[in-house]
């Protein structure tokens, strides 16, 4: 069955294009033939496309668009281009989100989380994206966490999960964990609750194993963006340094330290812990104002930055330390705020005069301030310190045995002497922090422990998973449901006897950190058919946004690892390109009020906008990414309901270059939707071209070769462009052929006897199959109009042809006085300097002008240069 026979236009010329029926229509056609639907059965090259999966919030937005355009774009053109390609999609689905709907509307999170998919997943199709819907799947689905229990249970065998009980960031409104960047200003992201510090049990995934491997593979990865690399770099932040042991006068436990500065150990004026830090808590035990100090620096928050802006405030413990080398050295211990108990040792010396932080805290304590190093050129008699600490190179002064020495010598000779004294060793520390997953949340993935009084922490057997979620819970008490449900008694599958199941679930993060592996075998009775992760991972080309540069980057990242050290997969890296796109921008408006408005609440008058509802003026701010809180939204619904999914796609790929932020405006959706109709006018030419597959004539005129040549470079140039994710230049280049197909309209066959009408069927054919990948539908519509064989999609990438390629050049004679010296090889119809300078260039012009004088040169275009030469 052919289906340039079977299936009708959608619309007859002369009609404008009616882009909803005929998307409906192709839409259905790909469904029924499965066109997109992949298996590793293949003797294609494979190619994994994967645009970053989407919460089901319940609406599409345009960051959706951009980002499922983007990678639509390129999972169709390497189909063409002769690849297996998988291109999946699925839904992040469990989180906070649905649990709050639960609470404010009555419906269980089951339920609103499927109702969103439903309607996301229609909008999704009305898009026209070419994905393998054969393999979507919801992270909330048992069919889905049962895999992610198993693989948790077999880290944990492993030793890559643990429990552990750590400082944690509460938030008392929401009664859940927050991760440190989930702290803002002290605040909860969400709730904005002041947060509070509490010690809890946690279940933890030991990503710092693995820290040196993820910070070096970092360097592999040559296809994800340098910016990306360097995040993730910072997050895992390798330092060296020194840990040093100095003794606490009266105690036998030494305070141990780590720096990286111990060339400064001679400025050192006080000690600083942590209020965490265990001899912090044992002078709070003993001393109430010491307690209150350090129930204060718990209400600050964990977060780096949190820290990093207040005030450095510090207790006094009265206790002192020996220097290191000289006991007769005495330094006071302080609690400090800005000290964290996760770096490190959580303890510091301070070194005010080259570190700002100690200087802020010096000055305020009137503590000593001694330079130890003098900025290069200075004369280290006159080095003072002001209100800023010195933190370059430089030569260092009163200090001992290191006078002289620069900062890199001196740190080596500091750690061979503490070394040699058995006061420091060498140690390589990391920022990055195992990951805490437990949640105190009921819409996540169950843990799969219980807890026995005899036997302790238990895993569940495998055959008993999945362990599912209760289905009756309700949401009137804040915190997790699953706390006094019975759902929570449980059997050890130890001793048999009465245990309690772990009522924590798993960080949303989890389920996205091995998803895109899940699709190879998305109904497999094991977490990963072999088979199939070998065929397809890694992930080709993963795309989205830059918010997710460190965390799903870094923890996707950790899994693969994880699970190739459980006998899951045998690869490492998940992604090896990497794409992150820009946002999708509006302008802001507000009225006298200070209200937002949406777009559609406004109409323009004079150089502004009044509010459609009562005529007053309406305050334009500048144009930000969409968002609600800010209504400067647009919905792509309404946007693909009135021009056609083809418009909204190629708007979103014509403006800007897909890394960079697109300002989305009416005018460029009427543009976009201006040219749709304007390709769609091609099928009143039709009937003027040569039949389909009619062989090219033995001759081409001039304006049939130009026009051929036209359309081959635009293969050529488009081609390079999508490979290099230069979209909005492959959209440039479309409208230039375009045009140059307009330029020859008009010249009938007969006139030109020599292959335009042919090279007019050529060149719509190209531009047809090139905008495929971009305009989908309407392509395809054309390429039935055209009388073109079978599916576009099922079509391979059209070819360049070499000869049409070729620069257009002319070999030119240059002569001097009449006599030929030499010859230039320059572009056809290339202008009158041009050609002159390349011929005065050569040296055998040169030589036969020699001291002569020019008197005139003399160009025929395209054939010949005769310089003339006085005597
Ligand atoms: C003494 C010193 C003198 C330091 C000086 C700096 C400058 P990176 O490079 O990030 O590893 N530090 C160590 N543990 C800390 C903790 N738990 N909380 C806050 N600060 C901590 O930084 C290492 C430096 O960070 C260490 O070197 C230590 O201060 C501080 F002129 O030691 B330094
Ligand atoms: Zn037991």
């Amino acid at each position: 069955m052919s289906p340039s026979s079977s299936y009708s236009s959608s619309s007859q010329p002369n009609s404008r294009y009616d882009a909803k029926a005929s998307e409906a229509k192709w839409q259905a056609v790909w469904a029924e033939r499965r066109t997109f639907e992949v298996s590793e059965d293949s003797d294609k090259p494979k190619y994994y496309v994967l645009e970053m999966f989407p919460y089901p919030s319940g609406r599409i937005h345009m960051g959706h668009v951009r980002n499922y355009t983007l990678g639509d774009v390129l999972a169709r053109f390497k189909r063409a281009r002769g690849f297996n390609v998988l291109h999946p999609m699925g839904w992040d689905a469990f989180g906070l989100p649905a649990e709050n709907a639960a609470r404010d509307q009555g419906i269980h999170p089951a339920e609103w989380t499927y109702a969103n998919i439903r309607a996301m997943r229609q909008e999704l199709k009305a898009m026209g994206l070419s994905l393998d819907w054969s393999r979507e799947f919801a992270t909330c689905h048992p069919g889905y966490y049962a895999h992610q229990q198993q693989l948790f249970l077999d880290m944990l065998e492993a030793g890559l999960v643990y429990r552990r009980s750590s400082w944690v960031n509460w938030d008392p409104v929401d009664h859940t964990v927050l991760a440190n960047e989930q702290v803002i200003d002290g605040r909860g992201w969400r709730s904005g609750a002041v947060v509070e510090k509490r010690q809890l049990d946690q279940w933890c995934f030991r990503i710092t194993a693995y820290s040196d491997e993820l910070l070096s593979a970092l360097d592999d990865l040559e296809r994800w963006p340098e910016r990306v690399r360097l995040m993730q770099r910072n997050w895992i932040g390798r330092s060296e340094g020194c840990t040093v042991e100095f003794p606490v006068v009266g105690r036998d436990q030494p305070l141990e330290v780590f720096t990286t500065r111990h060339d400064t150990l001679f400025g050192a004026s006080f000690m600083a812990l942590s209020a965490e830090h265990p001899l912090a808590r044992e002078v709070a035990e003993g001393n109430p104002e010491a307690a209150a100090f350090v129930a204060e620096c718990q209400r600050l928050g964990t977060s780096e930055e949190a820290i990093e802006t207040a005030e450095k405030r510090g207790f006094d413990t009265g206790l002192e330390v020996q220097h290191p080398l000289d006991p007769d050295w005495r330094l006071p211990i302080y609690i400090a705020n800005f000290v964290l108990m996760e770096y490190g040792t959580g303890a510091i010396f301070g070194c005010p005069a080259h570190d700002q932080r100690d200087l802020d805290f010096a000055r305020k304590y009137q503590l000593p301030v001694v330079a130890v190093v003098a900025p290069g050129e200075s004369d280290p008699s006159e080095v003072e310190v002001g209100n800023e600490a010195y933190t370059g190179d430089g030569v260092m002064i009163n200090s001992d045995f290191l006078d002289g020495l620069s900062v890199p010598e001196a740190i080596a000779a500091m750690t061979e002497r503490l070394e040699g004294l058995g006061k420091g060793r060498r140690t390589v520390n990391f920022r990055l922090r195992d990951w805490g997953v437990s949640r105190q949340r009921y819409w996540g993935c169950p843990i799969p422990v219980v807890h026995c009084p005899d036997c302790g922490t238990v895993a569940l057997k495998s055959e008993n998973l999945p362990l599912e979620l209760p289905d009756d819970v309700t949401f009137e008490k804040p915190g997790n449901p699953l706390d006094d449900h019975p759902w929570k008694q449980a059997p050890c599958p130890d001793c048999g006897g009465p245990a309690e199941r772990e009522t924590d679930t798993l960080d949303t993060f989890v389920d996205s950190s091995w998803y895109f592996a899940r699709f190879c075998s998305p109904r497999d009775e094991a977490p990963l058919d072999r088979a199939a992760a070998d065929y397809w991972l890694p992930v080709d080309q993963y795309i989205g946004g830059i918010e997710h540069a460190i965390l799903h980057l870094l923890y996707s990242r950790f899994y693969m690892r994880g699970m190739r050290a459980t006998g899951h997969l045998g690869i490492d890296e998940p992604f090896a390109g990497l794409f992150t796109q820009g946002m999708v921008c509006h302008e802001t408006y507000r009225d006298a009020e200070g209200r937002w408005l949406y777009p559609e609440q406004v109409v323009a008058a004079g150089d502004g906008f009044v509010s459609r509802e009562n005529g007053q003026a309406v305050s334009v701010g500048r144009s930000e990414s969409m968002s609600k809180s800010k209504h400067n939204v647009v919905d792509p619904s309404t946007i693909i309901e009135r021009y056609g999914a083809d418009t909204a796609r190629w708007f979103m790929l014509s403006d800007s270059p897909p890394e960079r932020d697109l300002e989305w405006s009416d005018g460029g959706v009427a543009g976009a939707h201006r040219f749709v109709q304007r390709l769609w006018r091609l099928v009143d030419e039709v009937a003027w071209l040569p039949a389909a597959g009619t062989p090219a004539p033995a001759e081409f005129g001039d304006a049939a070769l130009a026009l051929r040549q036209a359309s081959h470079r635009t293969i050529a140039a488009f081609t390079a462009d999508i490979e290099d994710f230069r979209y909005n230049r492959a959209v440039a280049r479309i409208y230039e052929l375009a045009n140059a197909i307009a330029e020859t309209t008009g010249a009938s066959e007969d006139q030109t006897p020599a292959g335009l009408g042919w090279a007019r069927r050529e060149a719509w054919e190209v531009l047809v199959r090139l905008v495929n990948p971009m305009m989908p539908h309407l392509s395809e519509e054309l390429w039935q109009q055209l009388g073109g064989e079978g599916l576009l999609a099922d079509l391979s990438w059209p070819e360049a042809e070499a000869a049409l390629l070729a620069e257009d050049s002319v070999t030119i004679g240059v002569q001097v006085g009449g006599k030929l010296r030499g010859t230039i090889e320059i572009a056809r119809d290339s202008d009158e300097a041009a050609v002159r300078e390349a011929a005065l260039e050569l040296d055998n012009v040169r030589r036969a002008i020699a001291e002569r004088q020019i008197r005139k040169v003399i160009v025929v275009p395209n054939r010949i240069v005769n310089v003339v030469v006085g005597s």
